[in-house]
């Protein structure tokens, strides 16, 4: 089969292993066998693990190269998964330009260690951990206004807002009443005003320890946060569970997958029905609700919780086959697509048709316009505004190109194929994305698939491998490889914008709200950030306050006793472009960057007496090793 002459060919240099053993049917096997073996699933036969596609076709550079000097013409925002981080690359030239710390700790910035971001983690600073999946850039009338980046926590049941003119994380929120966070998508019309969050796991209400035995009383709920606040607007209870989400370009509807309509508490019993479904939320007639005070709270909790579960007004089920998980808006705004997981199908629910099924003219599944068949494992669905669909066949480690209208006609009985081309990928996809395609500006030139796997593809680095993010030029009728980019773990998805969406600043403005509360404390103290070199005294508490300027603190050396509280604020003086500072206090697990015209504060106990060095860890000058000064601290 020439499949396995490609993969042996890029086996050679690193492993023996027999022809039939590589990675990629290796995985096909077990991940369908595994499943089938069961009995759980139908329609996964034998025929179809023997089934061979044709060999990947060879690297073709052309259109990728960003020379040096030269500009990408997207960004991609990368979400980091388990690292908790969102990057930042250029696309097509796949750099990766800058990483933002959102629910991890980083040594880098002192995320996590700062004050200005432990005020932004709130409560949840204690946490060190998070999981980072879905990114999102905030719309206006369906467009890209690349004002934030919003980005769910699964682990810890947050969700982040970035700001992408200093592309920092400004605003955190734990979502209440719920755990794990995990699809996440806005309001693309008229413009992003909520972000609306699916919270995955049922869990007991309230969560106290009562009816942890009873399952079938568990319930989770979607929510709508407020993009400006940051506060939770109102909670819908649901049936089932959620998982993927995506809203429509009129700004009433919004869908989510369920693939647990079981209530399962066991892989087994989540598969169990052969349809779970997909629900649809009316946003308008939630937001009347809520105003005309039909809600409850739950617990300590003030957000408004509103009942949608089945039979409710403000919600519709539509049953689609089985454990669905990826749910993704046509950009024409015509279609939400369901993707089938353990069926080889996406679901295509026709949003011209919701309005029927809320005023009961019509039944769930009316919505359905097509079914097509994709194969194997069915997970996410980009589009390339020219009418195709690209669906990532996890099992099948392929892209699916499909056209949404034949796939329609088909459905209707209209002998025509729908399938356009199935990419071999290297291995096992989840996301894909193509440019600007959440956006009424899809323009269909490239696409990104985010493979889970990466065996045969780099030279090896130990038991853990990358990821493998792969390019795909889509301008063309056939879809080409072009660039292979190993990452870290886990982008699970990403987002492409065009690069004049989006407009940093290059230095800091004096008067962000970023380090505000710590201008107003300097300003209590009677202190001018932008000259004042000081050191307060506080009863056991100490705030110094130090200019830096390339190569050298405005301070020196400063005086602290033993056991005090000592807050460093730190204010970048440089108004040169790229001229970062840090501050690193040696021994006290400290440091954290002060760019040009930012103020940075830290605060730490001097808990052991002598000399203690500080110095500059950002490389700023000639003289950046000379940029130091001492702590001495006086036995208590
Ligand atoms: S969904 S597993 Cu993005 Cu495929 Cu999180
Ligand atoms: Cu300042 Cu290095
Ligand atoms: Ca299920």
């Amino acid at each position: 089969m020439k499949e396995e002459d490609n993969n042996e060919s890029n086996n050679k240099s690193n492993n023996n292993e027999p022809q039939n053993n590589t990675r990629r049917h290796f995985l096909r096997n077990t991940a369908v066998t595994g499943v089938a073996g069961a009995g759980l699933v139908s329609g996964f036969g034998a025929a179809s693990l023997l089934n061979s596609h044709s060999a990947q076709a060879a690297s073709d550079k052309k259109g990728i190269e960003v020379a040096p000097g030269e500009l990408d013409e997207y960004y991609g925002f990368w979400s980091g998964g388990h690292s908790g981080e969102v990057r930042v690359l250029g696309v097509p030239s796949m750099r990766e330009l800058m990483r933002i710390p959102v629910f991890n700790v980083d040594s880098a910035t002192g995320w996590g260690i700062s004050n200005e971001s432990r005020r932004i983690l709130g409560e949840s600073a204690k946490f060190q951990a998070g999981d980072a999946h879905h990114p999102h850039v905030s719309m206006t009338d369906g467009r890209y206004d690349g004002k934030y980046l919003f980005i769910n926590d699964k682990a810890n049941t947050r969700v982040a807002r970035i700001r992408l003119d200093i592309m920092k994380t400004d605003k955190i929120t734990t979502i209440p009443n719920v755990q794990a966070i995990h699809g996440l998508r806005l309001q693309k019309v008229p413009h992003t005003k909520y972000v609306f969050a699916n919270a995955e796991f049922p869990i007991p209400q309230i969560n106290d320890g009562r009816d942890m035995e009873k399952p079938e009383n568990y319930y989770t709920m979607f929510n709508a946060i407020d993009a400006e606040t940051m506060e939770v607007a109102w909670q819908v209870i649901v049936d089932g569970n959620l998982d993927n989400t995506d809203a429509d370009y009129t700004g009433r509807f919004v869908a989510s997958t369920c693939y647990n309509s079981e209530k399962g508490v066991t892989l087994v019993e989540t598969m169990r029905n052969e349809r779970d479904w997909v629900v649809v939320f009316d946003v308008a007639a939630i937001e009347k609700a809520v105003a005309a005070k039909k809600f409850k709270t739950l617990g300590d909790s003030k957000v408004p919780v509103v009942d949608g579960r089945k039979g409710s007004e403000l919600t519709r089920y539509i049953p689609v086959p089985k454990n669905p998980h990826g749910l993704n808006t046509s950009p024409d705004g015509k279609y939400f697509i369901a993707n089938g997981k353990l069926s080889p199908t996406c679901s295509v629910i026709a949003i011209d048709k919701l309005a029927d099924l809320f005023a009961d003219k019509i039944k769930p599944r009316d919505t359905i316009v097509a079914e097509p068949e994709l194969g194997l494992g069915p997970l996410h669905t980009t589009f390339d505004g020219r009418g195709n669909a690209y669906t990532t066949l996890f099992i099948d480690s392929q892209v699916a190109k499909w056209n949404i209208a034949d796939a329609i006609r088909h459905y209707q009985g209209e002998e025509v194929n729908y399938l356009r081309q199935k990419l071999d990928v290297h291995y096992q996809p989840g996301h894909n994305h193509a440019s600007l395609t959440e956006s009424r500006d899809a323009d269909g030139k490239w696409l990104v698939v985010l493979s889970k796997f990466s065996k045969d593809r780099f030279l090896p680095v130990g038991p853990l491998h990358p990821e493998n993010d792969q390019l795909i030029d889509i301008s063309g009728k056939e879809m080409k490889l072009v660039h292979d980019g190993p990452t870290y773990a886990e982008p699970h998805d990403c987002i492409l914008v065009r690069a004049d969406q989006i407009n940093p600043l290059k230095i800091w403005k004096r008067d962000d709200p970023f380090f505000a509360e710590t201008v107003a404390m300097a300003k209590e103290d009677g202190v001018t950030l932008e000259g004042d070199n000081k050191v307060i005294r506080d009863g056991k508490k100490v705030r110094v306050y130090m200019t830096s300027v390339a190569p050298t603190f405005g301070l020196t050396e400063f005086k602290v006793k033993q056991g005090d509280e000592v807050t460093v604020v730190v204010t970048n003086l440089d108004q040169i472009e790229d001229l970062t500072h840090g501050f690193c206090m040696i021994n006290h697990g400290v440091q954290m960057e002060v760019s040009p015209q930012q103020t940075a504060s830290v605060t730490f106990v001097a808990d052991k007496p002598g000399v203690y060095w500080y110095y500059c860890n950002w490389f700023c000058h000639a003289m950046h090793m000379e940029m130091f000064g001492r702590m001495l601290v006086e036995p208590a």
